[in-house]
C-alpha cells in the first residue's frame, strides 16, 4: 500500500480541520487529527464509541476517477460509512488502512461518518491490565487501566485523505538496496512495482536519478534493477536521496530512495559495512492538547533537538509513528527502529486468534515503512510477558512473519526479561537478531544507589552476552527528573540524579564491544495513566513535555559529541 501523494497525475483531498463529534446524541466540534481526550475535559477518560462526521464536496470530473479513502491512523476500533453506506472497518491503531470508494463518491456533497471506540481489553490492542480490579496501588492500580505507561488516547489521530487517480495506476512499489557493495561504491537498486489490471499493455517509465528505463507492462508485477557506479550511500553524515519516478500514461509516483546496507554479526551492527553505534532515545508521539494527533511543528522540533544533542537514532516506542517522522528521518539522516503497536502483551494474548492479528499488524507496519532508508530495524513488541512458556511460539511466529516480509533488516523484540534472576528467563529472545533489553538499574532497582546499580548492570550485560552471543542493544534506561528539582548529593527525581545516572550508564555500556547502542528513556516527558508513580507525566524525559532541556540534555550533548 502506497502513501497517498499529490503529483501531476494524482489529486489529494485532505479532510484535516474541524469535524463534528456526536456524544450521547449531541453534536460538538472536534479537530481531526487529534485525540478527543484532551479536547474536552468530560471526554478525558471516555472510550467511546463516538461518531465523527464531515462533509466532502467532490467535483463532477473527480467522481469518475479511482477513489481511495486513506486513514493514516484511527485509535482504535472503527466503522466507516460513506453516504450512510458502510464501506469499511479497522481494528488496530497507529497503522493506516485504505478503502476503495470508487463509484461511491457522488459528485457534490458526500457525508463521511466514522464510529470510533478506544477500548482497553485484556489480551487486546490496546491492552488492559489483567486484574486491575484487585489492585489499588502501584502500576496495576493505574487509571485508565492501560497495561502500558502512556495515556491511551482515542480518536482519529492522523490525517484522513481521499486520493483520486486514474483506473490505470500504480498500486505499490518496493525498493531493495541490500545487494549494494558500499566498499566498491556500487549501488544496486531493485525496484518492484505493482500496477492495476487496467495498466496492462501500457508503457511504463522508471527513472532513478538520471537513469531512465522504458518498458511495456505485460505483468501486474514489474521488476527492474539499477546499477549505479560511484553511488552516494545514504548515512547520517550524508543522507543522500535519489528521486525514483515511476510513470504510466495517466499515473505517476515519486519516491525518495536511499542506497544503504545494514548487516550484523556476533558483536556489531554495520551500516554500509562500517560499525555503527546507536545513540538516541525511545520517545512518544504525543503532546498537550493534541494527545497523539499528528503535529508537524513537534516533528520538526524533535529532529532539530535530536541533531542538537548529537543523537543518531530513535525507536518509535511503542507503535508506528506518523509517516512524516520517517520522511524527515530519511531526509535528515536519523536511524529509526520501527516498533509495532504491541505493548503490554501478556499471557492473555498468546492464542491463535490474537497471534494472527499480531502477525497482520507486523505485516502492515512493514508494508507501510519498507522503503525508508532510515528504518534499520523492526521491533515486533515492547516488554511482553516473555518469560511465560506460551510466549515462545507467539514471538517465533512474529519473527518469521517479519523476516518473510523483509529479510534485509534485523528483527528484534524489546525485552525487560532475561536478567540474572532465573524467574525472568526470556523464552523468545533467542529467536531475534539483536538482543534488545530495557534496564532500570539505579531507578526501579537499586533506588538511589547509582554505583551499586551499575555494578549489577555490568554483571547483567556480561551474562546476557554469554548466553546469547549476539549484539546487545540497551533500548531503555533512565531516571525521572522533575524539571527544576535540584539536589546535592543527587537524589532521585532531581535533575542531578538523572544526569549522573545517564552519564555513568553510557560510560559503562560504551566500553563493551558487544553493545551496539544505548537509548535513553525518554526523549521528552509524556502523559501517563494516573498512578502513584506518575505525577501526571512520566518525567524520564531528557526534555520537558514542551521540549526544554533538563540538565541531562547538556550532558548528553557533550558525551555524544565526543564519540
Ligand atoms: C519501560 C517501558 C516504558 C516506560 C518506562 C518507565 O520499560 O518500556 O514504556 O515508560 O519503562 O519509565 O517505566
Amino acid at each position: 500500500m502506497l502513501k497517498p501523494e499529490s503529483n501531476t497525475k494524482r489529486l489529494l483531498m485532505n479532510t484535516t480541520g474541524i469535524w463534528s463529534l456526536e456524544v450521547n446524541g449531541k453534536e460538538r466540534p472536534i479537530a481531526v487529527p487529534g485525540s478527543w481526550n484532551e479536547q474536552y475535559q468530560d471526554l478525558c477518560y471516555e472510550e467511546g464509541p463516538f461518531t465523527y462526521r464531515t462533509i466532502l464536496y467532490v467535483p463532477e470530473e473527480l467522481s469518475k476517477k479511482h477513489a481511495r479513502l486513506y486513514f493514516s491512523a484511527v485509535n482504535t476500533d472503527c466503522e466507516v460509512y460513506l453516504n450512510e453506506e458502510k464501506v469499511g472497518e479497522n481494528h488496530i491503531g497507529y497503522l493506516p488502512f485504505e478503502i476503495d470508494v470508487t463509484g461511491k463518491v457522488k459528485p457534490g456533497k458526500n457525508e463521511l461518518k466514522v464510529i470510533v471506540k478506544n477500548e482497553l481489553k485484556v489480551g487486546g490492542f490496546p491492552s488492559k491490565v489483567p486484574d486491575s480490579g484487585t489492585h489499588t496501588v502501584g502500576f496495576f492500580g493505574s487509571f485508565p487501566p492501560a497495561n502500558f505507561d502512556f495515556f491511551p488516547y482515542g480518536g482519529i489521530i492522523r490525517p484522513v485523505l481521499v486520493e483520486f487517480t486514474d483506473h490505470s495506476r500504480i498500486l505499490d512499489i518496493r525498493v531493495d538496496t541490500s545487494k549494494s557493495e558500499p566498499e566498491k561504491k556500487l549501488g544496486r537498486v531493485r525496484v518492484k512495482v505493482e500496477v492495476s489490471e487496467e495498466a496492462m499493455g501500457e508503457e511504463m517509465k522508471i527513472k532513478l536519478g538520471e537513469v531512465e528505463k522504458k518498458l511495456k507492462v505485460t505483468d501486474r508485477f514489474i521488476e527492474e534493477e539499477f546499477v549505479l557506479d560511484d553511488a552516494r550511500f545514504w548515512c547520517p553524515e550524508d543522507p543522500h536521496l535519489y528521486p525514483l519516478r515511476i510513470e504510466l500514461e495517466k499515473d505517476e509516483y515519486i519516491l525518495d530512495v536511499g542506497i544503504r546496507t545494514i548487516s550484523w554479526d556476533e558483536k556489531r551492527l554495520y551500516l554500509n559495512g562500517k560499525p555503527i553505534f546507536l545513540k538516541g532515545f525511545g520517545k512518544h508521539e504525543e503532546f498537550p492538547v493534541l494527545g497523539q494527533g499528528t503535529f508537524y511543528p513537534m516533528m520538526v522540533k524533535d529532529f532539530n533537538l535530536l541533531k542538537w544533542i548529537n543523537a543518531n537514532s530513535f525507536r518509535t516506542s511503542h507503535y508506528p509513528y506518523s509517516e512524516e517522522w520517517l520522511d524527515l528521518a530519511d531526509r535528515l539522516g536519523i536511524l529509526v527502529i520501527d516498533e509495532a503497536p504491541h505493548v503490554g502483551i501478556t499471557r492473555y494474548h498468546y492464542n491463535p486468534e490474537t497471534q494472527k492479528i499480531a502477525e497482520d499488524n507486523v505485516q502492515r507496519m512493514i508494508a507501510r515503512d519498507k522503503n525508508h532508508p532510515s528504518v534499520i530495524m523492526w521491533s515486533v513488541a515492547n516488554e511482553p510477558e516473555s518469560n511465560h512458556p506460551d510466549a515462545e511460539g507467539f514471538f517465533k511466529a512474529l519473527y518469521e512473519t517479519a523476516k518473510k516480509m523483509d529479510n534485509t533488516r534485523p528483527v528484534v523484540m524489546v525485552s525487560m526479561m532475561d536478567t540474572p534472576d532465573e524467574r525472568t528467563r526470556d523464552v523468545a529472545l533467542k529467536y531475534f537478531d539483536i538482543v534488545c533489553v530495557n534496564r532500570y538499574y539505579g531507578w526501579y532497582i537499586y533506588q538511589g544507589r547509582i554505583d551499586e546499580g551499575l555494578k549489577a548492570l555490568e554483571e547483567d550485560m556480561e551474562e546476557l552476552y554469554r548466553r546469547h552471543k549476539k549484539p546487545i542493544f540497551v533500548t531503555e534506561f533512565g531516571a525521572d527528573a522533575i524539571a527544576g528539582f535540584h539536589y546535592d548529593p543527587p537524589q532521585m527525581f532531581s535533575e542531578e540524579y538523572q544526569a549522573e545516572l545517564v552519564e555513568k550508564t553510557i560510560n559503562l555500556l560504551m566500553k563493551k564491544d558487544y553493545i551496539v547502542g544505548t537509548h535513553v528513556w525518554a526523549f521528552a516527558d509524556f502523559k501517563t495513566p494516573q498512578n502513584v508513580r506518575r505525577p501526571i507525566l512520566n518525567h524520564k524525559g531528557v526534555f520537558t513535555r514542551d521540549r526544554q532541556p533538563k540538565l541531562v540534555a547538556h550532558v548528553l550533548r557533550r558525551l555524544w559529541s565526543e564519540r
